[in-house]
């Protein structure tokens, strides 16, 4: 068996630093730590009870608790906050304890948890421990299993944490607007035994969605269907932190689903295994190799990879409208539109109309365009190649030879072995070979005459892409 100090000895950890804003409670409550920021932090080992090995919350962090009598007592504060989506962007959400979404609870197998749980919204709320074995008056539905806790109280939550897994926390009170707001988090309940399942890296976060209008900060909560911010954690790319791992690390990636639709979650260069879910491990023997996994709403996923090939590795959700942000939505279709002379026209009764997307959207990537305050191009960031046509659920997996054990931090772009880069062709190009018959190799229409001529016109615009 392994020893406490190995287990220790990978220690890139930081414990909660100066970000962590301290905001004391009542005298027998334990304190209700806040953060300030959206940065990714290092994962803190337990300072105490059960030695576990820690994740690692894409752009957020995880609660600290304190030990009461063999009890592991957190504090959650339900309540209105600042999130920033992407430098540029901030959104008033609700969240816990000071970001949406909120902090990820860490306990291990075994741990009896006391949370309190406090209301600073403007109205009732409860939280639901979705995915865990509890006494049902835990559950958190409000009506159902307690009354809602109302503004300005706390309530207190107590169970075992009995199975180890992938579990997160949302309210279960108003949940259309408190979920549209921003309202969960993640909770992982570590195995007892360190050693079961052990990774070099674990990363966990959740989707989200959210409907903003460019030039406003907080989200439509009628939206059914027609959103236009897809987040993994409440960020955006070019917001969201890369994912880094050193070569020939065994990673494991989670993710739970809270929008109102699903997401096919992919990973370049890489096949991964779905090694558990919100309702468990899953069985080797029914595990098959993947390059995407679809999410629905509600579930989780933990996914497992061995990162043996470096590089910089696109990580997103498959969905093309999801890799995008609000101000590329309800636009035209105009490829092949040559509309110039329309634009002069527009020009002379509004000053700063533009024509958008004659070629395709790929111009959007670097265009000097005047947005509103407080909203996104629809794609961005800025990779060594030039613009990354993306935005929304677009990440970066950066796997390292070089990179250290347990060191988190963004090791910049991947340098290329020379002769590994696409490269353009400067020889000659011969007029390529193609059929004239429509359909290629199948028969010849029988129709004899001219050929007529297509014009295919496209539905301007669009709604409610999912
Ligand atoms: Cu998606």
């Amino acid at each position: 068996m392994s020893t406490r100090r190995d287990f220790f000895k990978n220690a890139g950890v930081l414990a909660l630093g100066a970000a962590a804003v301290s905001r004391a409670g009542a005298a027998s409550l334990p304190e209700a730590v806040s953060m300030d920021d959206a940065a990714t932090k290092a994962p803190a080992l337990p300072p105490n009870g059960r030695p576990f090995h820690p994740v690692v919350t894409l752009n957020g962090w995880s609660l600290p608790w304190r030990m009461n009598n063999n009890v592991k007592e957190f504090h959650l504060v339900a309540e209105a906050v600042v999130r920033e989506l992407a430098p540029g962007m901030k959104a008033n959400l609700w969240g816990y304890n000071g970001q949406s979404p909120g902090p990820t609870i860490e306990v291990v197998e075994g741990d009896r948890v006391r949370i309190f749980v406090t209301n600073r919204l403007p109205e009732h709320t409860s939280v639901h421990w979705h995915g865990q074995r509890l006494p049902n008056g835990m559950d958190g539905v409000t009506g159902l299993t307690q009354p809602g806790i109302a503004p300005g109280k706390t309530f207190v939550y107590e169970f075992v944490a009995k199975r180890p897994g992938t579990f997160m926390y949302h309210p279960h009170a108003d949940e259309m607007t408190q979920m549209a707001m921003g309202m969960m988090g993640f909770w992982v309940t570590h195995p007892k035994d360190p050693n079961f399942m052990k990774v070099d890296r674990d990363f966990v976060f959740l989707l989200s969605n959210y409907d903003i209008e460019p030039g406003s900060f907080t989200p439509k909560v009628n939206t059914m269907t027609d959103f236009n911010l897809f987040t993994f954690n409440s960020r955006v790319f070019p917001g969201i932190d890369p994912m880094v791992a050193r070569q020939g690390e065994r990673v494991r990636i989670r993710f739970g689903n809270l929008t109102m639709t699903n997401h096919p979650i992919h990973m370049h260069g890489h096949e991964f295994v779905v090694t558990g879910t919100d309702g468990g491990w899953t069985r080797p023997e029914s595990r098959w190799p993947e390059v995407s996994v679809d999410v629905a709403v509600g579930q989780m996923r933990a996914i497992e990879f061995d990162a043996t090939d470096p590089g910089d590795w696109a990580f997103h959700c498959h969905k093309s409208h999801h890799t995008m942000n609000a101000m590329g939505h309800d636009v035209p279709t105009m490829i092949g539109v040559d509309h110039g002379g329309v634009a002069q026209k527009i020009n002379r009764l509004v000053p700063d109309y533009m024509v958008m997307g004659e070629r395709g959207m790929a111009d959007m990537e670097e265009m000097e365009m005047p947005l509103p305050d407080n909203t996104l191009p629809m794609m961005g960031g800025k990779g060594p190649f030039g613009g990354v046509g993306m935005g929304g659920m677009f990440t970066v997996v950066k796997v390292r030879k070089d990179q250290k054990p347990g060191d988190y931090r963004d090791p910049g772009w991947y340098k290329h072995p020379a002769g590994t880069v696409a490269y353009e062709w400067t020889g000659a190009l011969p007029e390529p070979v193609r059929s004239r018959a429509a359909g290629g190799q199948s028969m010849a229409p029988a129709r004899k005459g001219a050929d007529v001529e297509m014009t295919v016109r496209k539905p301007a615009g669009h709604a409610g892409h999912n």
